[in-house]
């Protein structure tokens, strides 16, 4: 069902008000008021950028430069910008919930910027490194002035995401698919819905008994099959939200 665009509807509420144990589904359009661009749409990366050259293991092997250097310009990116009102929502969200996970598919760190804590990064993120061969892994940046940068073992570092064929960080993931099915209300917010298996995700929460509520810009495949679809931007959308749990808060 959609719902009229910006109301957030009284089943909403009130699941989000009954809720013990509260997931939240993010994609690329939490970012995008931050100013980060998301994948798919009229301005997303993917119209600009082909996928398959440069978020593969395939890409990456033909062409680890050029990979590099895409990345090193996101990242340059995601560095200098800012949580927006839907990442802090979330946040405040988390502190409201005996039991709570937030699942992002996002690799940009705003969440964690923003104050959550219990959140698991389905696709990595951008700003830690890892050895495309033995299993170092760098919190800190290694010299980037020369493309690409090599780990002690000889082998070329890359960025620690998930790239199209690879698996999802089995932890992350298996949180993810038990949350989803334990919890009784899952917020799916910013997501056009299309990768697996992140997209699975809202559907077990269905099957397992949840009440799952979508936040988007437009329609998205999920829009049919979850309880309420509420159309418009995610920042105003989500303060709404957490206005809408305020009696949780107060008691
Ligand atoms: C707003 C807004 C605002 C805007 N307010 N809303 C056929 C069927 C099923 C699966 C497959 C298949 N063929 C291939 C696969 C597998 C593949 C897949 O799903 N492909 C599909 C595209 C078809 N999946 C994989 O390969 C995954 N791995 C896997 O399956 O492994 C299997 C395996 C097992 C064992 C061994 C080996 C393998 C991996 C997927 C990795 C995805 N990686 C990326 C790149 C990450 C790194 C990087 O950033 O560079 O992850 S791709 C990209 O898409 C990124 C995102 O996290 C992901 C999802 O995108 P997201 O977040 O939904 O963004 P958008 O742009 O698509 O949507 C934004 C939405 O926001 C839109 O709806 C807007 O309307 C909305 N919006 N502004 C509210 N202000
Ligand atoms: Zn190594």
């Amino acid at each position: 069902m959609n719902d009229q665009a910006g109301q957030i509807p009284g089943t909403v509420a009130q699941a989000l008000l009954s809720a013990n144990y509260l997931t939240v589904l993010t994609g690329a359009g939490v970012s995008a008021e931050s100013g980060v661009p998301t994948f798919r749409g009229k301005e997303g990366l993917w119209r600009k950028h082909n996928p398959m050259e440069l978020a593969t293991p395939e890409a990456f092997e033909r062409d680890p430069k050029l990979v590099w250097e895409w990345y090193v310009y996101r990242r340059g990116l995601m560095g200098n910008v800012h949580p927006n009102p839907a990442h802090e929502a979330i946040a405040e969200l988390e502190t409201l919930y005996p039991k709570f996970l937030l699942i992002t598919q996002n690799v940009d760190n705003l969440h964690r910027r923003a104050g959550s804590k219990e959140l698991v990064e389905l696709h990595g993120n951008i700003f830690r490194v890892r050895c495309s061969r033995c299993e170092r892994k760098l919190d800190e940046l290694p010299d980037l002035n020369e493309l690409p940068p090599k780990c002690e073992c000889g082998a070329y570092l890359r960025p620690d995401v998930v790239w199209f064929g690879e698996a999802l960080p089995r932890e992350a993931i298996d949180r993810a698919f038990q949350a989803s099915v334990e919890c009784d209300c899952m917020l799916v917010v910013g997501t056009s819905a299309v990768v697996q298996p992140a997209a699975s995700l809202p559907i077990m929460a269905k099957k397992g008994g949840a009440f799952v509520a979508e936040i988007n810009y437009e329609p998205t495949p999920l829009s049919d099959l979850v309880d309420v679809s509420i159309l418009g931007k995610a920042g105003e959308l989500m303060s709404r939200l957490l206005d809408a749990t305020s009696k949780r808060r107060n008691g």
